[in-house]
């Protein structure tokens, strides 16, 4: 059986195509594992917001009969310190070694959402929070979305793809589109990290200024004309990111890129795709999120089964 010692990266699976089937099945028998996690526990800590990760993975985790602690870490708990030799003298009141070793000793997993910052590409890139976790906890890490990666989302979507893809080697777009406030690369880096290991024909296309980061993208076809990339598309994958190279910052803000009726009628009837949340009327028009070729509350469904499958593979280790 294919090992998982943690889930912070798609390059933990070892099997992506196994790994959906069984998301599938799940799906389909959802408390077929719930002795798997009797007398488990899982603790999720969050620096961040959130609707989708922290509601479906605490389904899935009773789903496998485990107990579920939250904690809004920012809010509630004290600072961390993250650098080693630190002078303790500012905010910062304990240090990620003791927390992450704390933390450890009441659950048998930990899951963390800790968003970029970013200002600074080296921590972001660096996964600064994310490696010191992995680093002091002594129990599997799984990431809610880390500053540089959504694996649990980009796992959600290759399943929903799966689930809705009428041909072997269907074509998918991930499309760049606007959004007010800087937002991170996270979830792009990981759905073409998704891709490249999937049969597709996959095209990026953004505007110049917000290539994604080049040892990610290595290989994939960059379009920088939009309405060219979605000629014949049969999935239209949508996400905002603020820029990689003039790192965090927002270049655009008109309305120029938003996905349209108009634009989805150049692809050959795609679907919409969208992790959510999302800024109707910016990122994209009513009338495509609306449209019966929207899957996004599929997708948001599937968060479940992709969380259900990857704490199974843990709970299994
Ligand atoms: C976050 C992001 O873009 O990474 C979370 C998405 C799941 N989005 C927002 O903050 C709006
Ligand atoms: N897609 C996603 O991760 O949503 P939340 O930020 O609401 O968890």
């Amino acid at each position: 059986m294919n090992k998982m010692k943690k889930y912070t990266s798609i390059s933990d699976i070892t099997s992506l195509s196994t790994i959906i089937d069984e998301a599938m099945y799940l799906k389909k028998n959802t408390f077929a594992f719930q002795p798997l996690g009797k007398n488990k526990t899982i603790a999720m800590l969050f620096f961040n917001p959130s609707l989708r990760t922290r509601l479906s993975t605490q389904k899935a985790a009773m789903n496998l009969g485990m107990q579920v602690m939250i904690m809004n870490i920012s809010n509630d708990g004290w600072v961390l310190e993250f650098e080693d030799g630190a002078v303790m003298k500012n905010s910062a009141a304990e240090h990620v070694k003791e927390a992450a070793q704390v933390i450890s000793q009441y659950c048998d997993v930990l899951a963390i959402r800790t968003f970029a910052g970013l200002t600074d590409r080296k921590d972001d890139y660096n996964e600064k929070v994310m490696t010191a976790f992995v680093k002091y906890a002594t129990v599997p890490v799984v990431s809610l979305e880390s500053a540089t990666g959504h694996p649990l989302q980009a796992l959600t979507d290759v399943i929903t793809i799966k689930e809705y893809q009428k041909m072997s080697k269907p074509k998918i777009v991930l499309s760049w589109a606007p959004h007010p406030k800087a937002l991170p690369q996270a979830v792009a880096n990981s759905f073409v990290d998704v891709m490249k290991l999937s049969e597709v024909d996959f095209v990026i296309t953004h505007p110049k200024g917000y290539e994604l980061n080049t040892e990610i993208t290595n290989g994939v076809t960059i379009e920088y004309n939009q309405e060219k990339a979605f000629e014949n598309a049969d999935f239209i994958y949508t996400k905002n990111w603020s820029s990689f190279t003039d790192y965090g910052k927002v270049l655009i803000t008109d309305n120029s890129w938003m996905i349209t009726e108009k634009k989805m009628q150049l692809t050959n009837n795609a679907k919409f795709m969208h992790c959510l949340p999302v800024r109707r009327n910016v990122v994209v028009e009513d009338a495509v999120i609306d449209s019966e070729n929207s899957l996004v509350i599929e997708q948001s469904n599937n968060r479940t089964f992709a969380a259900q499958v990857v704490l199974k593979k843990i709970l299994e280790s």
